[in-house]
């Protein structure tokens, strides 16, 4: 029997991929990083986590998403959550890796309680997801990677429209997203702590990217700091693409971005040299309040400025 870590590895290239197709910034900020020699290659990236968004409706949502990063080791850890936004999240700490190959990505997985937005939102959000009659997780077949990749890609129900779309947005922007964005990764994310001095702290890494002319994501400030002053993360402002909405209506609205953050070590091991600062004697984890900021990455108020 082949590893589940070997199955996880290709659903997760598969992911990698199409996210890479979709957002040119990804491409755009692993070039300047090697011209700019803080790498030798986009392998050299430590992908801290990566991100998704669900519905939160029952057949749908986190319950239903994590059973397929459950059944590759994944581990589910602290919820979050946004009660302005009306979100749910987990993040899910990975398997140990694959002999001689880096650390697995971490997860963080949101959904919206849709049952706490407004009575038309709800009507427009369940005349889509209806149209998945169970929990579609459970038809699939989680040890074959090409199914689980399909899966990720593939439409749920019907091409939105426009109007729906934007009756959405103005309630709530995550349900916009998610209706036309869908399993879509929503962000990599990369790790800053262990490049070259000069660039290993997201002060001074928000300032390569912001001399490169990528627009950073300002709500709360472009570094979202945790109270512990542990966790630093930023994040690119989404890259809009062309959407084509039911009866052939295009529109440009906003896609995927980039993430990056500074996991500083523990107190404990605040004196190890640099090459001793394994993951595990680094912050771990998410905050509620770095979090709350970064979901704006796709927030029009955001886009706006792009
Ligand atoms: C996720 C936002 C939160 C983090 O690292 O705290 C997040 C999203 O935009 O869906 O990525
Ligand atoms: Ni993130």
């Amino acid at each position: 029997m082949t590893d589940r870590r070997e199955t996880l590895n290709y659903v997760l290239s598969g992911l990698m991929r199409r996210y890479q197709e979709r957002v040119p910034d990804v491409q755009s900020v692993i070039d300047d990083m090697v011209k700019g020699g803080l790498i030798g290659q986009a392998e050299d990236i430590e992908n801290d986590h990566i991100a998704f968004r669900t519905m939160g409706v029952p057949q749908l949502g986190i319950q239903s998403f994590e059973k397929i990063f459950l059944h590759y080791g994944y581990q589910r850890r602290e919820p979050y959550d946004f009660a302005a936004k009306k979100l749910n999240a987990y993040w899910y700490s990975p398997p140990d890796p694959l002999p001689g190959q880096p650390n697995f990505p971490r997860i963080f997985v949101s959904e919206l309680r849709v049952g706490d937005l407004s009575e038309e939102a709800q009507r427009i959000i369940t005349s889509y997801t209806d149209e998945v009659p169970s929990d579609p997780v459970d038809d699939l077949n989680l040890d074959d990677g090409v199914q689980v990749d399909e899966f990720l890609h593939r439409a749920l129900w019907r091409l939105p429209s426009w109007e729906d779309y934007q009756r959405l947005q103005e309630e709530s922007e995550y349900a916009a997203w998610v209706i036309y964005n869908r399993y879509y990764l929503n962000h990599f994310t990369v790790s800053v702590h262990n490049l070259p001095e000069g660039y290993d702290t997201i002060e001074q890494f928000n300032a390569f990217l912001e001399g490169h002319g990528y627009t950073l994501n300002s709500s709360g400030g472009k570094a979202k700091t945790s109270p512990d002053g542990l966790l630093i993360q930023s994040s690119t402002v989404a890259e809009m693409i062309d959407a084509e909405f039911a009866g052939g209506h295009l529109e440009r609205i906003s896609g995927s971005y980039v993430e990056f953050a500074e996991r500083r070590p523990l107190p404990e091991f605040a004196d190890l040299p640099k090459n001793e600062l394994t993951r595990d004697k680094r912050r771990e984890g998410f905050e509620a309040g770095n979090a709350d900021k970064i979901f704006e990455s796709t927030y029009s108020s955001q886009t706006a400025g792009r």
